[in-house]
């Protein structure tokens, strides 16, 4: 088995201490960091979530497999950021009120910074009033949004809601995410914009910022 499939089937069975090691060995064998997070971890991840949906795995193995997924992505992650940019402008991004996943966002949250930009993460479980705080704090060029689940998705909506009554909508462009995300909510809620995954995320905020001059 390659390195990658032994990655992601340390995943699977939530191993972090193999997940950590075998991620070391793939670096230090010069696999590229960003294939190790897309056919390694998130391999792993997704094969995960297609064994919970057909109740093959329950919550605690799916906790697992995320705690080995988070031991892998802290030994990519500074690989992926050591190059030096200039400032490509600043994102405060975070999951929404009720919602916990937090795999996708901080993938986003790496591929962003990897690509320039200064990323204020504010984690999980971000109230509307919290990302209003925040881009009153770092103006921010743009706010970005994740939601895994169905129920926590109309935050988004309240959160771009709270920018408007407050006049500070117009300042920021809002982008949106995750799993049941969809571009025909992005329009709904008037967000500015939907990406399917972290690499197309960073190509949106290029996107919206080159308008935006
Ligand atoms: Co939960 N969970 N979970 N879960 N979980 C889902 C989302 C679910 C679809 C599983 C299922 O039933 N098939 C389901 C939601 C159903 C629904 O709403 N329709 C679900 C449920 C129900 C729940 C609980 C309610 C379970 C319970 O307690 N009964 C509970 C809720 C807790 C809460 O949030 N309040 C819960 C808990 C958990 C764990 C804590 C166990 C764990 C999260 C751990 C963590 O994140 N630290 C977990 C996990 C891991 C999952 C699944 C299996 C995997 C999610 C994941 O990490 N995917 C998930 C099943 C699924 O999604 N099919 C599931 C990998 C990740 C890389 O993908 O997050 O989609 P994703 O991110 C992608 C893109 O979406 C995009 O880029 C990323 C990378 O390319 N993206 C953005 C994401 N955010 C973006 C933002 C952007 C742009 C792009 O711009 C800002």
């Amino acid at each position: 088995m390659g390195k990658l499939s032994q990655i992601a089937a340390a995943v699977i069975e939530g191993k972090a201490a193999q997940v950590k090691s075998l991620t070391e060995e793939a670096i230090s064998e010069g696999v590229s960091p960003v294939d190790i997070l897309f056919q390694g971890l998130v391999a792993g991840m997704t094969k995960v979530s297609e064994r919970f949906s057909n109740e093959e795995f329950y919550i605690p193995d799916v906790l697992t497999s995320s705690r080995a997924v988070h031991a892998g992505m802290r030994v990519v992650k500074p690989l992926l950021l050591d190059k030096v940019y200039p400032a490509a402008g600043k994102v405060v991004i975070g999951t929404v009120a009720g919602d916990l996943h937090d795999i996708g966002k901080n993938m986003v949250t790496i591929f962003l910074r990897a690509n320039g930009y200064e990323v204020i993460d504010l984690g999980i479980d971000v109230h509307p009033q919290d990302f209003l705080e925040a881009v009153s704090q770092h103006q921010p060029k743009i706010v970005g949004m994740s939601a895994l689940l169905t129920t926590t998705m109309p935050m988004m909506a309240s959160t771009i809601k709270l920018l408007e009554e407050t006049n500070l909508r117009e300042k920021v462009k809002v982008i949106i995410g995750g799993a049941p995300v969809t571009s025909e909510y992005c329009k709904a809620i008037n967000a500015d914009g939907y990406a399917p995954d972290a690499r197309r995320a960073v190509e949106l905020v290029n996107k919206l910022l080159r308008e935006s001059v």
